[in-house]
């Protein structure tokens, strides 16, 4: 294991996430909060490991990035994820709450916007989850840190888009705003989580890795250091039926609005919510779909070392 050198001990890479980065071969990121809160267990540890073993057989080095007894992890051996799937009492650490939850000496799961910050220390590019967070509906202005970090990180997130429970038009908009391209990954409209999306255009469509590892070179190449979204909907036969996900949104809102469900407890809460109103239909499409983000992103890494003239890219060696 290796310090950071900007995090003063306080951040430790997996030897086998510093060796290939030192050695200019692919990594990707994975989040944790989606192991805690996302979903319930023994799922959420299975689709953890699958979601490595997927960026492995692109070729790839998986970094599940959480806190641990107090220390920013990036890289967990198979038994953290386990411990971090099993606990019950895991703080959700969005980036305001690493210095709360790292000198507790606790156990934390990282959303996406401090799985970036985690990211970027380290020198990972890339970075797999489900979902990103984003402009919340209703009047109450819950924004997601997703967008703060998304608009300051230099870090790539392959997602199926925003979580459908979010404005997604409102989520897009931000995103234009802080200057965050948003690549559809063999799509031109963006995907909505649950189902492959309708109407909302992406900034641009890229149909394979090596053109959405290109734009990420030219973008970062040209001095820009914000991140970016690359946008992969959920697999074709995997998508749920846009009517009944829409119901289930709907009544989830309600009975968040009902019980006074306020700030982080929002998105948890109305995930297992719609768990419970599709009789587990979401959560099977949303394995499916993070899945196949670890996947795309592994395959997105591959490219981007290529570029970055390594060739050992494609040995893919690290386990
Ligand atoms: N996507 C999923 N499941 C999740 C999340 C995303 O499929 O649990 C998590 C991510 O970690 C994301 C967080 O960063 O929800 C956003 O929470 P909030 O809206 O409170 O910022
Ligand atoms: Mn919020």
């Amino acid at each position: 294991m290796v310090d950071g050198s900007r995090a003063a001990g306080r951040l430790v890479v997996a030897d086998d996430v510093s060796e290939a980065l030192a050695a200019g071969r692919a990594v990707v990121a994975l989040e944790s909060t989606i192991i805690s809160h996302g979903m319930p267990h023994p799922d959420n540890v299975s689709t953890a490991l699958a979601c490595e073993a997927a960026v492995r057989d692109a070729g790839a080095v998986p970094a599940t990035v959480a806190v641990i007894d107090g220390t920013l992890r990036v890289g967990l051996a198979d038994d953290e994820v386990e411990r971090l799937g099993r606990a019950d009492d895991v703080a959700k650490v969005s980036l305001r709450d690493l210095g709360w939850v790292l000198s507790g000496g606790g156990l934390g799961a990282t959303t996406v916007a401090a799985t970036m910050h985690a990211a970027d220390l380290a020198g990972i590019r890339v970075f797999a989850t489900g979902g990103i967070g984003g402009v919340h509906r209703g009047g109450d202005l819950d924004v997601s840190a997703d967008l703060t970090a998304l608009g300051r990180i230099p870090v790539a997130v392959v997602c199926s888009g925003p979580k459908a429970v979010l404005d997604v038009a409102r989520t897009l908009e931000a995103l234009e705003t802080l200057g965050v391209p948003v690549i559809g990954q063999g799509v031109d409209v963006l995907p909505e989580f649950w189902t492959r999306g309708t109407d909302l255009a992406v900034g641009t469509r890229s149909d394979d890795a090596a053109r959405t590892a290109a734009i990420l070179e030219a973008h970062w190449g040209c001095g820009l250091t914000t991140g970016a979204v690359v946008a992969n909907p959920i697999p074709v036969g995997h998508e749920l039926d846009r009517d009944m996900i829409a119901a289930a949104i709907e009544s989830g809102l309600a009975a968040a609005a009902t019980r006074g469900i306020r700030g982080r407890e929002v998105t948890p809460f109305l995930l297992t919510h719609v768990a419970a109103a599709t009789d587990g239909r979401s959560q099977v499409a949303n394995m499916a779909l993070v899945r196949d983000n670890a996947a795309v992103a592994g395959r997105i890494a591959v490219a981007l070392a290529t570029l970055h003239g390594s060739t050992e890219a494609r040995v893919g060696s690290a386990g």
